[in-house]
């Protein structure tokens, strides 16, 4: 269906992949959890040093090395037309608590080692092409996720970025200073995008079940992000009659299970997840008087997420009119879902192509920079398999030659977009 007939003049760029698994290998020692995985949240100390790890190797590359005032860290090779739209490539170097060394690193490198190829083999390209590590990216320890990209697309206001607070009240900007990634320049755009390009693993099952090496993201679910706090009355555990109590736990679990039976019936693709729950006052023989929890709600379908957002709503009036008990629900993100354009696609799937490289064409449930990016400019996304589909997990794990095809695939890609 495309002119696949690979033109005598398609210089087919060779990866380095021995220098790509080395890289890997480093980075993923920064912040390596026991069982293999990658403990790396934003703005801690591991993140510190995989930052000034990546920072080095893109000094030791020749690039014009920026960091803006969230500490988004971009690197910069230029085109033969210095004053062309540059293409942006990248992911995020931030993990989950215990999570895998995969999810965004291996974008990040991957666009590390397609810019040191077009380097060794003095690849020629008409734009600037600029490699960036987005702060924040899984939104665990602040939230929302996509803080770095939302925030450089002007989704988030930078004031708002840099007052969310952790766990322990520290503050965004304070991470940022502690760490001494607190940049000066600004978190905007500072000209025309031509194009951004994301390589990420796929966090799923369906590359793996159908064997294709590569995914080319057609989209993104859309996705809402819930904090709900439902307010009781702590009372002994042993003389206070269960039907007087008010208990917070109990009307909490209620809307959990309730909220999950309920997922299925509004979309097929609907997702609802409670990653978080802290029960008060937390003690064995007290009645919990305060139960906080997190909803996650996705589905490509918009109007099912905001269908399902409301089912939460009704599903804690109904489970505190029966427990006695007040709630405080807050929305805290929202993001719809994604469409990525045909500029990316297109050069994609003609570059997986020319190399032969299978390839399908899909939607993702995971939320990715790119969903920021496609506001601002033409974006698009590789998927690479992800073995079991697992990921957010520490077992997380693809297949090293899955590894060099999506690397193949991208390279091309991005010598496409930037010629
Ligand atoms: O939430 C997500 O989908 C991403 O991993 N931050
Ligand atoms: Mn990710
Ligand atoms: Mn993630
Ligand atoms: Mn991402």
């Amino acid at each position: 269906t495309f002119s696949s007939v690979p033109s005598l003049f398609d210089h087919m760029v060779e990866i380095d992949t021995t220098r790509l698994r080395e890289t890997f290998e480093t980075y993923s020692s920064i912040g390596q959890t026991d069982n293999d995985g990658l403990h790396r949240l934003t703005l801690s100390e591991e993140d510190a040093r995989v930052r000034d790890q990546f920072v080095s190797d893109l000094e030791q590359l020749g690039l014009e090395v920026r960091i803006d005032e969230i500490g988004n860290i971009f690197g910069r090779r230029e085109g033969q037309s210095p004053d062309a739209a540059p293409v942006l490539v990248g992911s995020h170097l931030d993990s989950q608590p215990y999570g895998g060394r995969f999810d965004g690193q291996l974008g990040v490198l991957t666009a590390l080692e397609a810019l040191r190829t077009f380097e060794d083999e003095e690849i020629k390209h008409e734009r600037p092409i600029e490699i960036v590590n987005w702060t924040n990216e899984e939104g665990s320890r602040f939230k929302p996720a996509l803080m770095g990209s939302g925030t450089f697309v002007g989704e988030f206001s930078v004031d708002k970025t840099l007052a969310e607070t952790d766990a322990d009240g520290v503050t965004v900007e304070e991470a940022l200073e502690a760490i001494g990634y607190r940049g000066d320049e600004s978190c905007e755009p500072r000209e025309e995008i031509h194009s951004y390009l994301e390589l990420h693993v796929e966090q799923g099952p369906i590359l793996e079940d159908n064997e294709v090496a590569v995914g080319i993201v057609d989209g993104i679910y859309g996705m809402a992000w819930l904090e709900a706090t439902v307010h009781g009355e702590s009372d002994h555990a042993g003389p206070s009659p269960v039907y007087s109590r008010q208990d917070a736990l109990v009307a909490a679990a209620d809307v959990v299970l309730n909220v999950r039976r309920l997922s299925s019936r509004v979309a097929d693709d609907v997702v609802t997840t409670v990653g978080e729950l802290e029960v008060g006052p937390g003690s064995i023989n007290v009645v919990p008087s305060s139960a906080e929890f997190t909803v996650d709600v996705r589905s490509y379908d918009d109007d099912a997420v905001a269908e399902l957002v409301s089912c939460v709503e009704n599903e804690l009036d109904a489970a505190c009119a029966r427990e006695n008990t007040t709630y405080d629900l807050e929305e805290i993100w929202r993001i719809t879902h994604t469409e990525f354009s045909s500029v990316v696609r297109e050069s994609a799937l003609e570059a997986a192509n020319v190399l032969n490289i299978p390839h399908q064409q899909m939607i993702g449930g995971a939320g990715h920079d790119a969903s920021y990016l496609n506001e601002i400019t033409d974006a698009g996304m590789l998927f690479v398999p992800s073995v079991d589909g697992k990921t957010h997990n520490e077992a997380e794990y693809t297949e090293w030659s899955d590894v060099i095809g999506g690397a193949k695939v991208f390279t091309e890609t991005m010598r496409r977009l930037a010629s």
